[in-house]
């Protein structure tokens, strides 16, 4: 497998620059000066890509705002231009849009996340400016997917607009915002391959016209393959679609992750004279794709096991308007990871980043935003529809694009629904599978040469209705051991499906859980949000999947972290189940995955990025994962020979006897080594020597490090005589199947895993500090309130828990801090409450904090002790 960087794709782009081509036709990015306003009146200068989101869809107010948006711009069309014919193409925009040019309204669009474009010739003034302006709305519409999904639909014209001046005659760019022409291949294996291109021609002329097209077949050298020329003859104002078919290629270069070759198809259309009027470039790569029940996804006739990503388009701080280049650098992340497909979830994204694909070697599973729930309305049918259509036929020619799909989880929302009488779902049942056979048929029409797949999720609706045995491949998004059962209910599952259904071709196309960098621990539990946990479902997966041959691979959700409104992550807003962080940091377990995936070069990582401020207890260990695609390794520490460790499945754990201060690791194999520092503080007494500053993360079981307090909360423990701990009470909201507490955004602080989780009924917590003066924060949060629904989570409980009050008096040792403490009647709703105050202990009892009821059980969610003298 080629490991890639970024000089690759320098390479590539010289190679591009090397055949320029001469043309009539004209895109121009229109992206920068334009006009915003919410409600046309006040303006503000922005660029495009933009979204009016960024913000307010991870503010402490719950929603974002979801409505018009107003865009205007002047462009400047020189009197020279006036016998071309001029397109406005906008690439995306969320989620509909009418456009006017110069007061005239010019057409409009459903969707936000295929493009678009109208011939806006007849509306515009020469050696003038011309006023474009596009009304923009992602308000709730009943008519137009996605109607509701766990991501954030932000609003605002987030893809580039051109501005395509074309001559007369040009590649027709009017069929669904295509690039005009088709490429099919035939007969493809070693022996040979054949090409055949469908193209679309328009003629704008008042007279008939004739036209010379040259269709161009060059190898990844530049050199030429073969060449085809076309007359053609167009009637006036026409248009006219012809097929051109390549005579077969012998022995050609297959297209494959390993060996992403590259063919290049040049097409020009010319006049009679030969002057070039309009011109196309696109990849082609030979290959071919099946599947099988029992083998799983064959490449080129050999199996591949296809392993990857899912990946959300949007990006922190930027919310879906993300520079080109950021998102480019995703794709080669991915690549680099040694992943062979990426899932585009759950909408096209960007084409450039399926250029990059084909370039870089990377299947591709690309889908439109039908989730859900559908609209039982001809209108919602009708949209949807056409977004299949121009998803086809936008991204038709990219060879990595293997997998069409066109719904996720379609009766998630049926599953949860209260409201609906019977009758009402199963109309609405008959009505989604309904919607999934037309635009399955449609499918399998226009890509008669790809794989069309569907994902569900945990529910036998899929095999009830027999929506499952749709698609060519079937995707399940399975979260066993985290909103469902155990990690190892994974394989089971799938086996019983793969009995039931031998002739069904399988695919996981979701799984993992929350992970917040913030979180570590010796103890990983089920829906803590920490990245051990992260480490441990992953890897599992991983296993049950390998040994089974008939699943055709797994897409982890997701690539990176991604905003989604109404979510109370670790991180609020934020779904964080990305491999890496929303800024594209990695996370530990991208490591690993790259360790069991790209063998090109040989590389070890440990895995202590999370370790930041580490505390350990007299002759306490902690076990580290070190990840390596290498057999063995070596680990120095603190300059001393430590052990020799063995990678299984990319992984070894170590289990680190580390000194107070500052450690040093060092890993060696026979081809990599790497050397890191981890800080820890050692405690062996609770003397404050040497240290200043100690805090706890009450009713947790994992470390906290807290960059707004600059310090790690240690895990919480039952009260050890000179230690810390509680002396009554228990974790609030903690089951087995979550250790989150409450999963819910806590207004005015960023430090979640601190407030999320707590300790009720709670009445003494003990630290034994020596005699001194100190500072002690105490942290509080009103646990009881309306949870938000998460559907995806499959085992909370739906029921509001009841409204209960707690008012209670805070002591430390002898002295009244807080009196009645009403955290529900006294602050707002999940608000972060911080008691500080100083005191100075006197005598051997350290400090008690006492949380004496005056009504209900007491909470307390952490304690931070300060050492002033
Ligand atoms: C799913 C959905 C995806 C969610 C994911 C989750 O099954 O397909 O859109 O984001 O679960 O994280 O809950």
């Amino acid at each position: 497998m080629p490991y890639i960087t970024r000089k690759y794709s320098f390479k590539i782009v010289v190679l591009c620059m090397a055949f320029p081509f001469i043309t009539g036709a004209q895109n121009k990015v229109i992206n920068s000066g334009w006009q915003f306003s919410e409600d046309r009146v006040a303006w503000t200068a922005v660029n495009v890509p933009h979204t009016w989101n960024t913000d307010d869809a991870f503010d402490d107010e719950p929603g974002y705002r979801r409505g018009l948006g107003y865009y205007k711009k002047q462009v400047f069309v020189p009197s020279e231009e006036k016998d071309k014919i001029h397109y406005l193409k906008f690439n995306a925009v969320n989620q509909e849009a009418k456009i006017f040019v110069n007061g005239k309204n010019v057409g409009s669009h459903k969707g936000g996340y295929t493009a678009f474009n109208f011939n806006v010739s007849q509306f515009l003034n020469y050696d003038a400016y011309n006023l474009i302006e596009v009304t923009v709305d992602n308000a709730h519409n009943a008519d137009i997917p996605p109607l509701d999904a766990d991501f954030t639909f932000y609003g605002g014209i987030y893809r580039d607009v051109e501005w395509i001046s074309k001559q007369k005659q040009h590649f027709s760019i009017a069929d669904f915002a295509s690039e005009g022409f088709y490429v099919n291949y035939y007969k493809v294996s070693e022996e040979s391959a054949g090409v055949e291109v469908k193209v679309l021609v328009d003629n704008f002329e008042d007279v008939k016209a004739r036209n010379q097209l040259r269709l161009k077949i060059l190898d990844a050298d530049g050199h030429l393959v073969m060449a085809e020329d076309k007359t053609l003859s167009l009637n006036k104002n026409s248009s006219d679609s012809l097929t051109i078919k390549f005579p077969e290629i012998k022995a050609p270069k297959l297209w494959s992750p390993d060996c992403p070759y590259l063919y290049k198809l040049e097409m020009a259309l010319s006049d009679e004279n030969g002057t070039i009027l309009d011109s196309k470039v696109s990849n082609l790569g030979f290959r071919w794709v099946s599947v099988d029940a029992e083998k799983g996804f064959f490449l080129n006739g050999k199996p591949i096991k296809l392993i990857g990503v899912n990946r959300h388009q949007d990006y922190e701080g930027y919310g879906n308007a993300v520079p080109l280049a950021l998102q480019k650098e995703d794709i080669y992340l991915i690549k680099n990871m040694g992943a062979n497909v990426i899932r585009f979830a759950h909408y096209p994204h960007a084409r450039a980043l399926y250029d990059l694909c084909d370039r870089l070697g990377i299947l591709v599973w690309t889908e439109i935003p039908v989730i859900n729930l559908v609209t039982d309305s001809e209108a919602y049918f009708e949209t949807s529809m056409n977004m299949q259509k121009a998803h086809i036929k936008q991204y038709y020619n990219h060879p990595s694009v293997v997998m069409f799909g066109y719904m996720n989880e379609i009766f998630i929302r049926l599953a949860f629904n209260r409201k609906l009488t019977d009758s009402e779902k199963e109309n609405l049942k008959t009505k989604s599978v309904s919607l999934a056979t037309q635009l399955e048929d449609l499918t399998r029409e226009l890509v008669p040469n790809h794989i069309t797949v569907m994902a569900c999720h945990l529910n036998e609706v899929y095999n009830e209705t027999g929506i499952a045995d749709l698609p060519m491949l079937l995707g399940w998004n399975l979260y066993f051991g985290w909103y469902d059962a155990q990690i190892e209910n994974l394989g089971p599952f799938l086996d019983e499906q793969h009995q039931r259904f031998p002739n069904r071709i399988m695919f996981l196309s979701e799984y993992g859980p929350g992970a917040d960098i913030r979180n570590f621990t010796k103890h990983p539990k089920k829906f803590d949000f920490t990245t051990n946990y992260q480490a441990l479902l992953h890897q599992s997966y991983y296993q049950q999947i390998m040994e089974r041959p008939f699943m055709a691979g797994m897409t982890a959700w997701n690539f990176a972290d991604f905003g989604s409104e109404f979510r109370g992550d670790a991180i609020p807003h934020v779904n964080q189940k990305g491999l890496v962080q929303y800024d594209r940091t990695p996370k530990a377990i991208y490591y690993w995955y790259k360790a069991i995936l790209n063998d090109a070069v040989p590389f070890v990582h440990m895995a202590t990025e999370t370790l930041k401020g580490l505390t350990l207890f007299n002759e306490e260990t902690y076990p580290i994962q070190v990840f390596s695609n290498q057999e063995q390794a070596s680990v120095i520490l603190n300059g001393e020979t430590f052990k020799t460790v063995q990678f299984k499945n990319g992984v070894a754990v170590i289990d680190m006897p580390f000194k107070n201060g500052t450690n040093t690791i060092k890993l060696i194999t026979d081809k990599a080594s790497e050397e890191k520092s981890v800080e820890v503080l050692r405690i062996e007494q609770l003397d404050f020597k040497s240290f200043n500053r100690f805090a706890i993360n009450i009713g947790s079981h994992f470390y906290f490090n807290d960059t707004e307090r600059s310090i790690t909360f240690v895990p919480d423990q039952a009260y050890k005589k000179g230690w810390f701990g509680f002396l009554d009470g228990e974790a609030f909201g903690m089951t087995k199947d979550k250790n989150q507490g409450i999963p819910h955004n806590i207004k005015n602080s960023d430090s979640e895993p601190l407030f999320q989780t707590m300790l009720e009924g709670c009445t003494h917590y003990k630290v034994d500090i020596p005699k001194g003066r100190y500072k002690v924060d105490l942290f509080f949060v009103e646990p009881q309130i309306k949870p938000t629904e998460n559907i995806y989570n499959l085992t909370e409980s739906k029921e509001n828990q009841p409204k209960r009050q707690r008012i209670f008096d805070v002591f430390l040792n002898n002295i009244l801090i807080e009196k009645q403490l009403d955290l529900a009647k006294n602050y707002p709703e999940k608000y972060a409450v911080t008691v500080a105050s100083e005191l100075t202990v006197n005598d051997q009892d350290g400090l008690n904090i006492l949380l004496k009821p005056i009504k209900g059980q007491p909470v307390i969610s952490g304690v931070l002790i300060d050492k002033i003298d």
